[in-house]
């Protein structure tokens, strides 16, 4: 396997099974292409996105860590994980025909002896495994959260199905605690949710491409729905106007009331499994 340079002159990875292609920038260990053969792409990555050492990468699956949004104090969006350039340590052909790359981000200045190691595996089905390592003599407090990006056809034409009855804090709400009562959440403007206390499984139902997305995880508490619709879609300069009719983010992580407290020596693995069906 090798690594050449994809948009922005970036080192990337492009891996391809019987099934499937996938691509990851080494810049935030960023999965920013998943697509079955014969299927359109089940992640989506913006045609504005920017691809420029330091900068986010609009789309795919932006790897949150060690903090989720802007908590007080802290400088930036979401952490720096998804800004910094991790290490492709190795990618191995399994023998079922599937490839995992094993990506590392050693530890850092912010975060002494807290390595990161992310697995992804690439076949019939989409993988990702964030692993976090506590080798410090204290007990580390973060949040995680793996932001993926996934096309639909028509954003008026999708609903997520899965959450009815959970708890979430409404970002446009100043993070209110309200309960879903709809077993299938549907957009009609921005949407912007952090459901807690959710360990199970959403499906996103995407009638404009019949198919459905299912978005299967382990190690994960909270469950992040998000569309910018039309405003926010405008006021991102990475991301194009009309682009939010073709998106919705479904995020899996550990936030807010799940922040994760690790104990020394203890590691915490977070793992989403994303594949897709006909409906
Ligand atoms: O996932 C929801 C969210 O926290 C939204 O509030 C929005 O800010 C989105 O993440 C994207 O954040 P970014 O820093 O990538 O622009």
């Amino acid at each position: 396997m090798e690594i050449i340079n994809g948009r922005g002159g970036l080192p990337m990875v492009r891996i391809e099974t019987p099934w499937s292609a996938a691509e990851i920038y080494l810049l935030g260990a960023s999965v920013t292409h998943f697509q079955k053969h014969g299927e359109p792409p089940l992640l989506f990555l913006s045609e504005k996105s920017r691809f420029e050492k330091d900068a986010p990468i609009r789309g795919g699956i932006p790897i949150i860590f060690p903090w989720f949004g802007k908590p007080e104090g802290k400088t930036s969006q979401h952490g720096f994980a998804r800004v910094r350039s991790w290490e492709l340590v190795e990618v191995t052909k399994q023998t079922d025909g599937s490839v995992i790359a094993h990506l590392s981000l050693p530890v850092s200045a912010e975060l002494l002896a807290i390595p990161l190691d992310y697995y992804v595996t690439v076949g019939k089905t989409l993988t990702a495994e964030l692993v976090v390592r506590n080798f410090s003599n204290h007990e580390f407090v973060f949040e995680n959260c793996l932001h993926t990006y996934f096309t639909v056809g028509d954003i008026n034409q999708v609903s997520v199905v899965g959450l009815q009855g959970v708890d979430y804090l409404d970002s446009l709400e100043g993070r209110a605690r309200r309960q879903e009562t709809s077993d299938a959440i549907r957009f009609t403007g921005e949407v912007d949710r952090l459901y807690i206390n959710t360990p199970h499984a959403v499906e996103i139902r995407d009638a404009s491409l019949h198919r459905t997305i299912l978005v299967e995880k382990e190690g994960s508490a909270s469950t992040v729905i998000w569309n910018p619709w039309i405003a926010k879609a405008k006021a991102m300069a990475d991301f194009g106007d009309e682009e939010y009719k073709r998106m919705v983010c479904v995020e899996s992580g550990n936030a807010a009331v799940n922040e994760i407290t690790l104990a020394v020596g203890q590691e915490a693995r977070l793992k989403v499994n994303l594949s897709s069906r006909p409906c």
